[in-house]
């Protein structure tokens, strides 16, 4: 503390509670997260709970201890069962590789620790299920990552479509579109190409985003697929040298879906969509107006009204989403003083806090698991559709 003349400190300490966190992973999500954990005491102020990051886990020990220091961690685990063990932590955030979301979060659940997991929850519905039953049965809250319903845009177009403002919906078209996976980019085997660890392809890495905004958007289940997957280039060169790797998950995927109170869909999701960088793109037609929202535009919302007067606006029109009054834009900056990608993990996880320390349901705003359980639903029938060339029937039990 300053001794220097003049100088006061501060008073008092926020009335906010702490809540200790554990995060497994250090690697894109672990970053993405950590750095939301840290901006959000003094961005969403006056904060749900104070996140304090307590241990980082991970198998290789340097980097891992690497990385709790890079983030503001206090110290790290290299095993998930030790972590989970520590009295010190009440929220357990699992950013891992897909193959290690179930065992660690149930196991969290039933330390009775509150959950937030990365998408897709599980590599399959089956194990999806054994997820949600244990968090159920442990009653900690639980909550799937899907972080573009906290993009404000998003969420204005919520608001907007369920005010009637769009009247009967038609159509949800949505695409995720990357390019890492084509030949000139060099990208060697990963494990998000290995069907043990990630279950699928494009499939649960990107149809469970646009998956899930339909869900969220249209208000409806999913009731049928039908599908097509393509595996372009199915052996690649592994980083370390040993040889080659096989890809045995889908590199793309186009679907034909239908929502349960008709809607009529598509989704389409690809790695070799050369170009595309994260090009997430949602199309929503109305009775009397239309929706276009662009990740890679991510403040801009386009909207068509059937009524506006023709003289005076023609077609669709930019709106940005960057007022005060617009979904979490009141904690940033002023209007027209865009935000970005990172900003939606921020607003997630407040979200969560407010949860937990308030007793609220995380549904409907964030994705909980019983939505990351009916994702991993259609996210199965579109594998099972590619597989036998048929329609399938979706079935939430
Ligand atoms: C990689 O394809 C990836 O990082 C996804 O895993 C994320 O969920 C998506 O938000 C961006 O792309």
């Amino acid at each position: 503390m300053s001794e220097q003349k003049g100088f006061k400190p501060v008073p008092g300490a926020i009335d906010a509670p702490e809540i200790g966190v554990g995060m497994l992973g250090y690697a894109f999500m672990g970053r993405a997260h950590s750095n939301a954990f840290k901006k959000l005491p003094y961005m969403m102020f006056p904060p749900p709970a104070i996140p304090k990051l307590v241990a980082l886990c991970g198998r290789d020990e340097k980097a891992v201890a690497t990385a709790a220091h890079q983030f503001g961690y206090q110290g790290y685990y290299t095993d998930w069962r030790d972590m989970l063990a520590d009295d010190n932590i009440q929220m357990f955030d699992n950013g891992g590789p897909n193959d290690t979301h179930a065992a660690p979060c149930i196991l969290a659940a039933q330390a009775g620790k509150h959950v937030f997991c990365e998408k897709p929850l599980a590599r399959t519905a089956e194990e999806a299920k054994g997820m949600l039953d244990a968090v159920q049965r442990a009653n900690v809250k639980h909550m799937v990552a899907f972080n573009y319903r906290f993009v404000p845009a998003v969420r204005q177009a919520y608001e907007l479509i369920r005010s009637g403002a769009l009247g009967e919906i038609y159509h949800f078209r949505a695409m995720y579109l990357q390019d890492w996976l084509i030949p000139s980019a060099g990208t060697p085997w990963l494990w998000r190409m290995n069907k043990e660890v990630a279950g699928t392809g494009a499939i649960g890495d990107l149809a469970s985003h646009i998956i899930d905004l339909g869900r969220f958007l249209v208000g409806a289940e999913i009731k049928t697929v039908g599908a097509r997957t393509r595996t372009f280039v199915s052996e690649r060169r592994k980083a370390d040298g040993s040889g080659m790797g096989r890809v045995d998950v889908d590199d793309a995927f186009a679907a034909v879906i239908e929502f349960e109170n008709g809607v009529l869909g598509t989704l389409e999701g690809s790695r070799f969509a050369t170009g595309r960088k994260n090009y997430n793109v949602i199309e929503i037609n109305g009775e009397k107006g239309s929706i276009h929202w662009n990740l890679e535009r991510l403040n801009e919302l386009e909207v068509l009204w059937v009524d506006d007067d023709p003289k005076e606006t023609v077609g669709f029109h930019t709106t940005n989403i960057t007022e005060g009054h617009h979904p979490w834009i009141a904690h940033w900056w002023p209007p027209g003083h865009i935000i970005g990608w990172e900003h939606t993990f921020v607003h997630e996880i407040a979200h969560f806090l407010d949860c937990i320390v308030n007793g609220k349901d995380v549904a409907p705003w964030g994705a909980d698991f019983v939505d990351g359980y009916r994702g991993a639903v259609v996210a199965d029938a579109i594998v099972e559709s590619a597989r036998t060339g048929q329609q399938i029937d979706c079935s939430y039990d």
